[in-house]
C-alpha cells in the first residue's frame, strides 16, 4: 500500500539522520540522593545499552568514578560547594588533583570538573572561595599535564541574571556582576571553558504559568514569543533562557563564551499544585529537548551553534526534601526500566517532529523487555485483561510485525487505554512504559487517551502521509545542510 511505503522510506532516511547531524551533544545528570538507586556498576551498564556517553556527577567519589573505567562515557566530576574552603591554596588542589583526578585518567574519561554548583545563589558565604579554587585546580591539572583535556567551571542557576525576559535584555544581577561574575567570566575566556547554566523552563513556568504558556515551555511553538528589541523570535523558553544568558555575557564584553547547558529537564510528579509534572509532559519536554541539540538549530542568538545538554536526571532520588517534584525528575526506574520512552539517539522513525505535551500517550512494550515477560504480559492483556486484540490477528491491520513485542504494545496500549490512561496500568511485570510518541504505523492506528486533540492522533491516511511530506522536507534539507 502506498502508505506503507512511503513510512518505510521515511525510517531509512531517519536512520541516517543522526550520523550527519553531529555537533551537540547529549548526557545525563547523576543525582544519588536516593536509598533505593541501583549500584553504579548497574547504572555503567545502562548508560552503554542506551548510548549514553556523557554523565555529570555531584561529587568525585573514586568508586563511582572507577565504575565508568574503560567505557566510552565522559564524566563531569564536581567540588561540592561546602568543599570549596578545601581547595584555597595550590598545595591542596595539587593533593587532589595527584590523589583523585590522575589515577581515575589513566582508565576514565573526564571532560570537567564544575567547582561549586549555584555558589552564589545557594550557598553565598562561599562565593569568594569559587575562583580561587578553579584556578588552583586548573593549575594543578596543568601540572598532571592534564588540562589541555580537562576544563573547569562552575555551574550558576539562572538566577543569577536580574533581568531575563525580553531575552535581549538578559544581564547579570547587579550585585555581583563585577564582583563576582567578571572575574569568573575573564578566566573561563583564559582557560577556554564554557559557562554552565542549569536551566529550568519548569521552575519559570511553574513561578509565571499566568505569563507563560505550557506549549511553550514544552518546546510547542504554535505561539512563538518575539523578543521586541532584536524581534528574534523564541519557539521555546529555554531558548529564551539560553539567549538570555548570551546577551547576559556579552553585555560583559563575554560574546566568546560559549553555554553549557548543565542541567535541564521536567519531572514526572508534583505536589497537587504542580499538575503539570506528569509523564505526558516530562517525555514531551524531554523528548523536544533532545531533538533541538539533534536539530543542530541552535538558539536564535547563537544560529546552528551545538547545544551541549546533560538532562536532569536519571533517577527520582527519594532523599531530597520539598517539593514532590523535587524526588522526581528521574528518566529510568530503579530497575533501569524508562519511566518514559526517550528519543537518545534520534532514530526514532516516525515520531512527530514535535510533542505536544497536552496531547496523548501511549503504553508500549519497553525496548528492554524480554520475549519471555513480553509473552506473559501479552496472554494477561488479551485474556482476562480483556484488551482489544482483534487487530493483531493473523490477515489484520496490526498482524505484522509478528513479533512479541509489535503485539505487546498493541495489547498493552488497549489495555492501558481502556484503564483510562492510569499510569499503574502501564506495568506488565515491569515490560512496558508509556510513550508520548504515537506508535502507530501505516494502517495500525493505536488508540489514544481522551485528552489527545482530535486531528492529532485519529488521523486518517491522508494525513498521516501529509506528515510524512514534511518530514521528509525535513530530512532532506538536513541531507542538503550536511553536505
Ligand atoms: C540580586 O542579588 C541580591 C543580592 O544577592 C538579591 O538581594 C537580589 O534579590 C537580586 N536581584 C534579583 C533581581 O534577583
Ligand atoms: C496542544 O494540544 C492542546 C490540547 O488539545 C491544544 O490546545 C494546543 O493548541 C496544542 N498545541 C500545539 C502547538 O499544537
Ligand atoms: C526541529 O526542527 C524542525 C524543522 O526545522 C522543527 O519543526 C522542530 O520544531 C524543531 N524542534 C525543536 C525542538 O527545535
Ligand atoms: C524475540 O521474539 C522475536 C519474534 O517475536 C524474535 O525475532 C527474536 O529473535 C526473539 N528475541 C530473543 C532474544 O529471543
Ligand atoms: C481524512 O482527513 C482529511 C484531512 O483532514 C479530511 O478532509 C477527510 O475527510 C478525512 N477522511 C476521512 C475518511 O475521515
Ligand atoms: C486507510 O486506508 C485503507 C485502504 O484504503 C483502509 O482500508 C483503512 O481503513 C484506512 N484507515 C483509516 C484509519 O482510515
Ligand atoms: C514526500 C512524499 O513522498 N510524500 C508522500 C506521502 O504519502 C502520500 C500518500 O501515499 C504520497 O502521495 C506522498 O507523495
Amino acid at each position: 500500500m502506498v502508505v506503507c511505503t512511503c513510512f518505510f522510506s521515511l525510517s531509512l532516511l531517519l536512520f541516517l539522520a543522526p550520523a550527519l547531524v553531529q555537533g551537540g551533544s547529549i548526557g545525563f545528570c547523576y543525582g544519588r540522593h536516593g536509598d533505593n538507586l541501583p549500584s553504579v556498576q548497574s547504572v555503567a551498564q545502562l548508560l552503554v545499552k542506551e548510548s549514553i556517553s556523557k554523565l555529570r556527577l555531584y561529587d568525585y567519589d573514586a568508586t563511582v568514578i572507577s565504575a565508568f573505567a574503560g567505557t566510552d562515557i565522559s564524566l563531569i566530576v564536581t567540588i561540592p560547594n561546602e568543599e570549596l574552603p578545601n581547595f584555597q591554596t595550590e598545595q591542596q588542589a595539587d593533593n587532589w588533583v595527584n590523589s583523585v583526578v590522575l589515577p581515575a585518567s589513566q582508565t576514565t574519561k573526564i571532560d570537567l570538573i564544575t567547582v561549586g554548583v549555584e555558589v552564589v545563589t545557594l550557598t553565598p558565604q562561599f562565593s569568594q572561595q569559587v575562583l580561587p579554587a578553579m584556578m588552583n585546580i586548573h593549575t594543578g591539572l596543568t601540572k598532571a599535564n592534564l588540562a589541555s583535556q580537562i576544563k573547569v567551571s562552575t555551574a550558576n542557576s539562572m538566577g543569577v541574571l536580574e533581568t531575563s525576559f525580553p531575552p535581549s535584555s538578559g544581564a547579570f544581577n547587579n550585585s555581583i556582576a563585577a564582583s563576582y561574575m567578571l572575574p569568573i567570566l575573564d578566566y573561563l575566556k583564559a582557560i577556554g571553558s564554557f559557562y554552565m547554566v542549569n536551566a529550568y523552563p519548569y521552575h519559570a513556568y511553574f513561578a509565571e504559568s499566568n505569563d507563560i504558556a505550557l506549549d511553550y515551555a514544552l518546546f510547542n511553538p504554535k505561539d512563538p514569543v518575539v523578543d521586541p528589541i532584536t524581534t528574534l523570535s523564541y519557539t521555546s523558553l529555554l531558548a529564551a533562557q539560553v539567549d538570555a544568558v548570551y546577551f547576559a555575557l556579552e553585555a560583559m564584553g563575554h560574546s566568546e563564551l560559549s553555554v553549557l547547558i548543565s542541567e535541564s529537564g521536567w519531572p514526572t510528579k508534583g505536589d497537587t499544585d504542580e499538575s503539570v509534572a506528569n509523564v505526558q509532559n516530562a517525555a514531551t519536554y524531554n523528548n523536544n529537548l533532545l531533538m533541538l541539540v539533534q536539530n543542530n538549530t541552535g538558539t536564535p542568538r547563537r544560529p546552528g551553534q551545538p547545544l551541549n545538554v546533560y538532562i536532569f536526571s536519571l533517577f527520582n532520588e527519594d532523599e531530597k526534601t520539598g517539593k514532590e517534584s523535587e524526588r522526581n525528575w528521574g528518566v529510568f526506574n530503579v530497575d533501569l526500566t524508562s519511566i518514559y520512552y526517550l528519543d537518545i539517539e534520534g532514530s526514532q522513525a516516525g515520531a512527530p517532529q514535535s510533542f505536544n505535551g497536552t496531547g496523548a500517550t501511549w503504553c508500549i512494550a519497553s525496548p528492554a523487555a524480554s520475549n519471555e515477560s513480553l509473552e506473559a504480559g501479552l496472554n494477561f492483556a488479551c485474556g482476562e485483561g480483556n484488551a482489544d486484540c482483534g487487530p493483531i490477528q493473523p490477515g489484520n491491520v496490526c498482524y505484522l510485525p509478528n513479533t512479541y513485542r509489535s503485539h505487546a504494545s498493541w495489547a498493552y496500549n488497549s489495555y492501558y487505554q481502556r484503564s483510562g490512561d492510569n499510569n499503574a496500568a502501564c506495568d506488565f511485570g515491569g515490560s512496558a512504559m508509556i510513550t508520548a510518541t504515537d506508535p502507530s504505523y501505516g494502517s495500525c492506528i493505536y488508540p489514544a487517551d481522551a485528552l489527545s486533540p482530535s486531528g492529532n492522533v485519529y488521523v486518517n491516511n491522508s494525513t498521516r502521509c501529509q506528515s510524512n511530506s514534511t518530514k521528509i522536507i525535513l530530512i532532506i534539507f538536513l541531507l542538503v545542510f550536511a553536505l
